[in-house]
């Protein structure tokens, strides 16, 4: 089955007020995802061979803000230990509807519960494998440290988080390349500069990102051991944290 295109920010009269994950997101969220989000393919192929690393026997693995099950089904097809569990956990019910048919297409024998809830109000337990692709960078800013901090407790000793986000940088010559770097890459796979401008203003008091040094210091103060990049693409990043 070939994507919807995505063209939501295409009309030049049409009010699309904040970006939030409704319906017509959803319907287009493949397309829009691949042709805005620079590595993602490789995050998500990545995040599948990270969990069957990872992953141990009898424990839970976690996909919060799965949208339509990307990084869940990555994880599952890569999984051969007995007996886990993948939760995976979205707060727009369009999303997740979406996900339920996409997973209920996929046969491996690892069980997925869907759970259409805030990610805060989801307990973490007995976990080997956390992933945020793309999520925290949503959360408002003043509870993810809070969130982290949860997530470590909720960590079986050796388990890892994945952590992708969009980030920002310190030095304003960097931020501005990475920018424009990013819009090149938007601009490559097809979006005109009236799309771009219009989502980036869609996306200003939803997506707030940080930089790299302020996502290390808040897994250093979780209680993570070890965390740094494993991937980046211009100003899109993918961390990894074990405990
Ligand atoms: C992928 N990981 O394909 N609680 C639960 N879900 C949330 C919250 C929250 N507080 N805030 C946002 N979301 C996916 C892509 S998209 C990334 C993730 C993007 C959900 C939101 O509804 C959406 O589905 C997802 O997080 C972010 O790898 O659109 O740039």
């Amino acid at each position: 089955m070939t994507d919807s295109r995505d063209t939501l920010y295409t009309d030049p009269v049409l009010d699309t007020g904040l970006f939030t994950f409704d319906d017509s997101v959803a319907r287009v969220f493949p397309d829009m995802i691949k042709r805005s989000v620079p590595g993602y393919p490789t995050i998500i192929a990545m995040t599948g061979l990270l969990a069957g690393r990872y992953a141990t026997p009898g424990s839970n693995l976690y996909d919060l803000g799965c949208s339509l099950g990307a990084s869940t089904l990555a994880m599952r097809q890569n999984l051969q230990q007995q007996d886990c569990q993948i939760i995976a956990v979205d707060n727009s019910r369009a999303m997740l509807e979406r996900c339920r048919d996409t997973v209920a297409t996929d046969t491996h024998h690892t069980p997925v519960s869907l759970v259409c809830a805030d990610l805060e109000d989801v307990a973490i337990d007995g976990a080997s494998v956390v992933v945020l692709n793309f999520t925290l960078q949503f959360v408002p800013v003043e509870v993810r440290d809070a969130v982290m901090r949860r997530i470590y407790d909720g960590l079986l000793p050796g388990g890892i988080v994945v952590l992708s986000e969009k980030v920002t940088f310190s030095d304003p010559h960097l931020d501005t390349l990475n920018i424009d770097l990013h819009h090149a890459f938007k601009r490559a796979n097809g979006y005109s500069d009236l799309e771009i401008a219009r989502k980036r203003s869609a996306l200003e008091q939803v997506l707030l990102p940080e930089t790299l040094d302020r996502h290390r210091e808040r897994m250093a103060a979780a209680g993570f051991g070890s965390c740094d990049v494993w991937f980046q693409c211009f100003n899109f990043a993918s961390l990894i944290a074990l405990k």
